[in-house]
């Protein structure tokens, strides 16, 4: 049985890993979920696994030193897989500390513990493993409608998240490169799927669409992003902790480009299938709702994964079409606004106020 030290474990990709893990491999594998819950952490995602014997969360703050080392002390860890981050592009541009802060050297200490721990006279502990969880936003953007973003292509962050994304894969790099550390690093494009904090695109979009309140569209709506469903995420994560070749960057992405404005309206035309004919929220949900506002500060223009490489080598493939994804996420939405409700009160509505003023 491998121990898996899962970081962010309560937010949106890593709680969706926690599911997927445990219910796919869960004979395989324990799992430490580390997580200092932020306004994005959220346990309540993780109730039906609590219980069990393979599962244990630990309230820890990735950039604690002594608190990172102790678990490492503590429990025979056999693979990282790092999420714990900021993770919001808007957030970044009007914070910055806090991304460098979490992002950096949150990457740096985990890294270090690891290291120290794993380090033996001549080298590494055998089978250990950590997985750097980073974002095609490292890439920048691609300016037209052709291309892709490779492994090979050069860095090039535009927002302080990416800029703090891609210094903690440099920082990865650099131990791969300088100390033999046993690293990946997976670069994924848009992830979409259940427990999606709504400051995102497309929660944000099923929530205000399902409460009447305007759907606020960033410049053009004709900006590109390639949607991955999560647990094709999932997958793909632990295919590369397992199968991985050391040092190696593996590109994660879902074959779907998509305009912003197009999921938008898809969003709009999905609820207005899906919601049954009495739902008296049909009476507020229409495509009139779709209001263009100030564009994202440096916003990127188009994002697009060619997952080549993880298909030739360790044999992913996304395999849930965007079509199927959208409805499945949406019909989660449905089956959990009280999800929805207890996650928008308090610290969400001022957030809100001060970046929407629509
Ligand atoms: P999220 O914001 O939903 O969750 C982040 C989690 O990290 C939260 O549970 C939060 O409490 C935790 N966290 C934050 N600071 C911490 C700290 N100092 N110590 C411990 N825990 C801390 O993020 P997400 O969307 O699930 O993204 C997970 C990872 O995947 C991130 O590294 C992100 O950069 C990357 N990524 C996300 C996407 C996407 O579309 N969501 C795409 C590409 C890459
Ligand atoms: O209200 C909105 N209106 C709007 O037009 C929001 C929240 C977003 N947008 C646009 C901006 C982007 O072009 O939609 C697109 C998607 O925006 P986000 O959901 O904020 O995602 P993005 O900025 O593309 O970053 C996401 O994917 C890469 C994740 O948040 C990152 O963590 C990940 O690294």
């Amino acid at each position: 049985m491998k121990t898996y030290l899962v970081t962010g474990g309560a937010g949106f990709i890593g709680s969706n890993f926690i599911l997927y893990m445990m219910k796919k491999y869960k004979k395989d594998i324990r799992i430490i979920n580390v997580d200092i819950l932020t306004y994005a952490g959220n346990l309540e995602n993780l109730k039906s696994v609590e219980a069990m014997d393979n599962y244990k969360f630990m309230k820890v703050d990735i950039c604690d030193k002594e608190a990172v080392l102790n678990i490492f002390n503590t429990y025979d860890i056999d693979r990282v897989i790092h999420f714990a981050a900021e993770s919001h592009v808007d957030r970044s541009i009007r914070n910055p500390e806090v991304f460098v802060n979490t992002n950096v050297l949150g990457t740096l200490n985990l890294l270090n513990a690891a290291k120290l721990s794993w380090e033996t006279e001549d080298g590494y502990l055998p089978d250990k493993k950590y997985i750097q969880v980073s974002t095609d936003e490292v890439y920048g953007a691609l300016e037209g409608e052709e291309g892709f973003f490779y492994e090979t292509t050069p860095l090039d962050p535009h927002s302080p998240y990416s800029a703090s994304k891609a210094s903690a894969d440099l920082l990865v790099k650099s131990y791969v490169d300088t100390y033999h550390f046993p690293a990946n690093i997976t670069r994924c494009s848009n992830n979409y799927g259940p427990y999606q904090f709504p400051e995102k695109l497309i929660p944000l979009m099923i929530n205000n669409a399902l409460n009447g309140k305007k759907l606020p569209v960033y410049g053009t709506g004709m900006n590109v992003r390639d949607w991955l469903y999560v647990d094709d995420h999932c997958e793909a994560i632990y295919l590369v902790a397992e199968k991985g070749r050391i040092g190696e960057v593996y590109n994660i992405g879902g074959h779907n480009e998509k305009k912003n404005i197009e999921i938008v309206t898809m969003i709009i035309d999905t609820l207005l299938e899906m919601l049954p004919k009495e739902d008296s929220r049909r009476e507020l949900i229409s495509h009139d709702l779709i209001t263009y506002v100030e564009d994202r500060k440096g916003h990127d223009f188009r994002y697009a994964i060619a997952p080549d490489k993880i298909k030739e080598e360790l044999g992913w493939e996304p395999v849930t079409p965007f079509s199927q994804g959208i409805k499945l996420t949406i019909a989660w939405y449905l089956e959990n606004m009280d999800w929805m409700e207890r996650v928008t009160k308090g610290e969400y509505q001022n957030y809100y106020k001060t970046m929407y003023s629509i």
